[in-house]
């Protein structure tokens, strides 16, 4: 019989505790991208979202001027690494959708590139999900989504779209570019939604 230990100290504890099944920590900040880095000029980038009835769009400084959370959460990406405490500042779902009105429960987020992954809309209100654009204190790296990425901690990394450049309301649940290639439809790390 053998066991691991786990480690004595309160900190070790509380990181096993804020590390879903499976995963492994990171200090690092790993990329994972499908295709080529898109170079999104600021002055170019517009954000919109599409709706039954039409569309909501901001350009990079009216977004700029919308209210600004900092948001401190753990990020788990299904390849099993995980990365606690990352800080962003970004602009949250709620915030955007007081200018938007629909009927539809599902949203497919779209990315310059074309990447695309489907969320829930109850996913993405309620406090849990951001288009960032700060990382660290510093402006978004392309390399990770710059200018601006969307920012849904609780599920997995792969729904946080990078170069995110809106979101389309769905009246039923479609799967986006993973989703599409054997990725969960919901993907929450805490009940191993990895694959189906
Ligand atoms: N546009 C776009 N967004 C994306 C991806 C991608 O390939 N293209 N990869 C996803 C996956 S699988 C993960 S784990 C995270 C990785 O983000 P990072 O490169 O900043 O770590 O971005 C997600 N968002
Ligand atoms: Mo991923």
């Amino acid at each position: 019989m053998s066991f691991i230990t786990r480690g004595f100290s309160g900190r070790s504890r509380e990181r096993d505790e804020r590390l879903p099944p499976g995963q492994t920590l990171v200090h690092d900040f790993p990329v994972l991208s499908a295709g080529p880095t898109p170079d999104i000029d600021t002055a170019d980038w517009e954000f919109t979202i599409r709706t039954e009835s039409g569309s909501q769009s901001w350009n990079w400084d009216e977004f700029m001027a919308l209210e600004i959370d900092e948001v401190s959460t753990d990020i788990h990406c299904v390849t099993h690494w995980s990365k606690l405490g990352t800080s962003w500042r970004g602009v949250s779902i709620d915030t955007l959708f007081e200018h938007v009105e629909t009927g539809y429960d599902y949203v497919m987020a779209h990315s310059y590139g074309g990447y695309t992954t489907n969320v829930p809309l109850d996913e993405l209100r309620g406090g849990k999900a951001w288009v960032a654009f700060e990382f660290d204190g510093e402006p978004l790296e392309p390399e990770h989504g710059g200018p601006a990425r969307l920012l849904v901690p609780h599920l997995y990394f792969w729904k946080s779209a990078k170069w995110v450049r809106g979101l389309e309301m769905m009246p039923t649940d479609e799967p986006g570019f993973w989703e599409q290639n054997g990725y969960h439809l919901h993907g929450d790390p805490w009940k191993e939604e990895r694959y189906w």
